[in-house]
């Protein structure tokens, strides 16, 4: 496996790539264009300067999260072509520069979601956190609103206020979009992008719905294993691939994480992997956890050793992490909590790989 850390940038992340760096075991830069509004072609100016500033750190920039899909084509409008067409571009924009994974996601509307930016946990530390009852209380723009108003000035991914601003007629435009829906417009989308990727040499990984279930009425499909089946169906080829996030597929305690791993990643189609930890209170009431398994519902061992059971070579990251020691950042998205992931990751798969050749 390929230890990585996400990154904002220079002007969007609290966290410098001098500070990565010195993180044991890490190799590279989880990437994007934060500044390209969704749809558009990247640029190639930008995507050069962006490799440029990565490598002259030392680390590598191979893994973009995420080129997000544009409404219309998650919609089926047949504006869609149009920003199909801009997605292969970025696509080819992107291999001159040897990139390898492209993570995205296909949830209408609304990305990630949480009821709190910052709950304050027993130890002092904050965190992410999801209570369905809230949830369901709030409006959805209301919601967009209290988003935008606790990033900390930081503009969210996935939570662009531009995109927001028509939440009423995006809602409108999805009542005709059912689940089935949904599955045929990612279909549309696959059919015409696995041939640019295979020709590019860029693996798609479609990252789980966070969480994976629907919320306001809108159809969410990337949330369980029989869905993730489906969906590397829709072309059969390594190509159309997965991001597997154990905390976003773990808020169900139904999906079975180990498990779940094994089968896909025997099938050669995990080329991203998210680890982290949540602690679950009660159905669809959940806190973001350290990575450590006594704190959380998951059990980050048993993951770990699914990943060294597939053999696992492709790019993995530490998820979201707690806000601790004082920290002020990004929305799980600090410097020491994701690093203490990371040598835990990094810990558990010494010890795992050298108890298995100890026992061979
Ligand atoms: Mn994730």
């Amino acid at each position: 496996m390929k230890m990585t850390f996400r990154w904002f940038g220079t002007d969007g992340d609290t966290v410098t790539l001098d500070q990565i760096r010195q993180i044991p075991g890490m190799s590279g830069i989880v990437g994007a264009l934060f500044d390209v509004p969704v749809g558009e072609v990247w640029p190639i100016e930008k995507i050069k300067k962006l490799k440029e500033e990565v490598e002259s750190k030392g680390l590598e920039l191979e893994i973009i999260e995420s080129v997000n899909i544009h409404e219309d084509i998650k919609l089926g409008l047949p504006s869609r072509d149009k920003y199909i067409e801009n997605y292969k571009q970025t696509l080819i924009n992107l291999s001159k520069f040897g990139i390898k994974v492209v993570c995205y996601n296909f949830m209408p509307v609304f990305d990630w979601t949480r009821s709190d930016l910052a709950k304050v946990l027993p130890d002092g530390s904050n965190a992410l956190s999801y209570n369905e009852e809230i949830v369901q209380k709030i409006k959805p723009d209301k919601l967009a609103e209290e988003m935008e108003e606790n990033s900390k000035g930081l503009s969210l991914p996935g939570w662009e206020p531009e995109r927001l601003k028509h939440l009423k007629e995006l809602f409108d435009l999805y009542k005709g979009v059912d689940e089935e829906r949904l599955f045929e417009n990612l279909g549309y989308f696959l059919e015409r992008i696995i041939p640019t990727a295979e020709s590019c040499d860029i693996k798609m990984a479609i990252h789980p719905d966070d969480p994976p279930w629907s919320i306001f009425g809108l159809p969410r499909i990337v949330t369980n294993k029989e869905n993730l089946e489906r969906i590397i169906n829709l072309v059969d080829s390594p190509y159309n691939g997965l991001t597997l996030c154990s905390g976003c597929l773990g808020a169900n305690p139904s999906n079975n994480i180990p498990e779940i791993i094994r089968y896909f990643g025997s099938k050669g189609r995990i080329h991203f992997a998210h680890v982290r930890n949540i602690k679950i209170h009660e159905v669809r009431n959940f806190d973001e956890s350290s990575h450590l398994s006594s704190e959380g519902s998951l059990d980050l061992f048993e993951i770990m050793k699914a990943y060294h059971d597939i053999d696992f070579k492709g790019y993995i990251r530490p998820d979201h992490g707690r806000m601790i020691w004082g920290e002020e950042a990004r929305p799980g998205y600090g410097l020491y909590d994701r690093a203490l992931g990371v040598a835990y990751i990094n810990g558990l798969w010494e010890a795992i790989d050298k108890m298995e050749r100890m026992c061979k």
